[in-house]
C-alpha cells in the first residue's frame, strides 16, 4: 500500500465544507430576516442612490456598528452592491434584492420572510421533539393547543394575515406555472377551496382547486375531504391539487424533503409523491389521474370524476 491514509487517520487537508455550511446555514437565514425586518432594502429603494452605512443606520434606527456588520454580510450574500466613492463605502440593492426583498414590490417575499422568521423558525427550534413525538410543536413554541390545527395556525388575526401573505407571495412566483400545467378551459365553474372545508357544504362546481391543502392533513382526513369534493363535483368535473411533489423514491427534491419536515413541526400532514396523491384520489373515486411537474416549487395533479353513463 502506497497510501498511508486509512480509516481513523484523516488527511491533514480534510475540510468538511458542506457540513460547516449546514451547521451555520441559519446564520444566513437570520441575516436575511433581520435585514428585511429593519427595512434595509426599503431604505435603499427609496433613496434611489447608494447610501453609506451611517445614512442607512439612521434611516432604520439601528446602531452604526451593528448596521455596518449587517451590510457587509448582505454584500457577502450578494444582496447588496458595494460602491467605493472618494474613499467612502456606499451600498445599493442588487436587482434581486430590489424585486424580492422590498416591501412595496409586487413580487415581494418580505411577508414570507417575516412568517419564516416569526413562526417557522420558532417551530423548528423544537424539531428534535417533533421527530421524537411525531407531531407538531405549537404547544411548546407558542403555548397554544394544537388539537384544532387551524385554530393554532390562526391563533390571532395578525398570525392569520401573516400566513395569508405567505401563501400569496409564493403564489405570485409559482401560480402561473401551476395554473397553466393543464388545460382548464373546459371547466366553467371553478371553486378554489379554502375555509372550513371539512364542515361547510361545498358549492357545486366543474373544477375544485386544492392548493397546498392536502399536505396539511393525514391520509384519512385527505380522503374524507376528497370524498366530500367527489360528492359535490359535477360528472365530468375534476379536482386540481397544487402541491410540492416528492420524487417517486423520496430521493428529492431537497426543498420538498425539508418542507415535509416543516409539515411535521407545523401541521398534521406531510409532503407526498405523485403516486401517494394518486392513491388518495383513487380511494375517493377520482380517475384518469395525471401529474405535471413545473420545475418550480409547486406542481399540479389532476383527477377526474367520470361522466354519467
Ligand atoms: C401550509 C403551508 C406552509 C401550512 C404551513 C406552512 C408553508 C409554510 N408553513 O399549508 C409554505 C411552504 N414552506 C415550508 C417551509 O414548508
Amino acid at each position: 500500500m502506497a497510501s498511508h491514509s486509512t480509516q481513523g487517520a484523516p488527511a491533514a487537508d480534510l475540510y468538511p465544507k458542506k457540513i460547516l455550511e449546514y451547521m451555520e446555514g441559519f446564520l444566513i437565514s437570520k441575516t436575511v430576516f433581520t435585514s428585511c425586518e429593519l427595512g434595509v432594502f426599503d431604505v435603499l429603494l427609496k433613496a434611489e442612490q447608494p447610501l453609506s452605512a451611517e445614512e442607512i443606520s439612521q434611516a432604520v434606527g439601528a446602531s452604526l456598528d451593528g448596521t455596518q456588520r449587517l451590510l457587509a454580510a448582505c454584500a457577502g450574500l450578494q444582496l447588496l452592491i458595494v460602491h467605493h466613492d472618494k474613499g467612502q463605502v456606499l451600498y445599493s440593492n442588487t436587482e434581486e434584492a430590489r424585486v424580492f426583498l422590498t416591501r412595496s414590490s409586487p413580487l415581494s417575499l418580505c411577508q414570507s420572510i417575516q412568517y419564516s422568521s416569526r413562526t417557522i423558525y420558532l417551530c423548528w427550534h423544537y424539531l428534535t421533539d417533533a421527530v421524537r413525538e411525531g407531531k407538531n410543536q405549537y404547544e411548546k413554541a407558542f403555548g397554544v393547543s394544537s388539537k384544532d390545527l387551524f385554530q393554532a395556525m390562526y391563533r390571532s388575526d395578525e398570525e392569520l394575515v401573516k400566513f395569508m401573505h405567505l401563501m400569496n407571495s409564493i403564489w405570485n412566483i409559482c401560480g402561473k406555472n401551476v395554473i397553466t400545467a393543464f388545460d382548464l378551459s373546459p371547466f366553467k365553474v371553478i371553486c378554489d377551496l379554502g375555509g372550513d372545508f371539512f364542515k361547510d357544504s361545498l358549492p357545486v362546481a366543474d373544477l375544485y382547486i386544492l392548493a397546498r391543502i392536502l399536505h396539511d392533513w393525514t391520509d384519512e382526513r385527505c380522503i374524507k375531504l376528497l370524498q366530500r369534493i367527489y360528492e359535490a363535483c359535477k360528472p365530468g368535473g375534476a379536482v386540481l391539487l397544487v402541491e410540492a411533489l416528492l420524487n417517486e423514491d423520496g430521493s428529492g427534491p431537497l426543498t420538498v424533503q425539508l418542507y415535509s419536515l416543516n409539515m411535521l413541526v407545523q401541521t398534521e400532514g406531510r409532503e407526498r409523491t405523485d403516486a401517494q396523491y394518486a392513491a388518495l384520489l383513487t380511494t375517493a373515486g377520482f380517475t384518469n389521474i395525471q401529474h405535471c411537474l413545473t420545475g418550480k416549487i409547486y406542481d399540479a395533479v389532476m383527477g377526474y370524476k367520470r361522466h354519467e353513463i
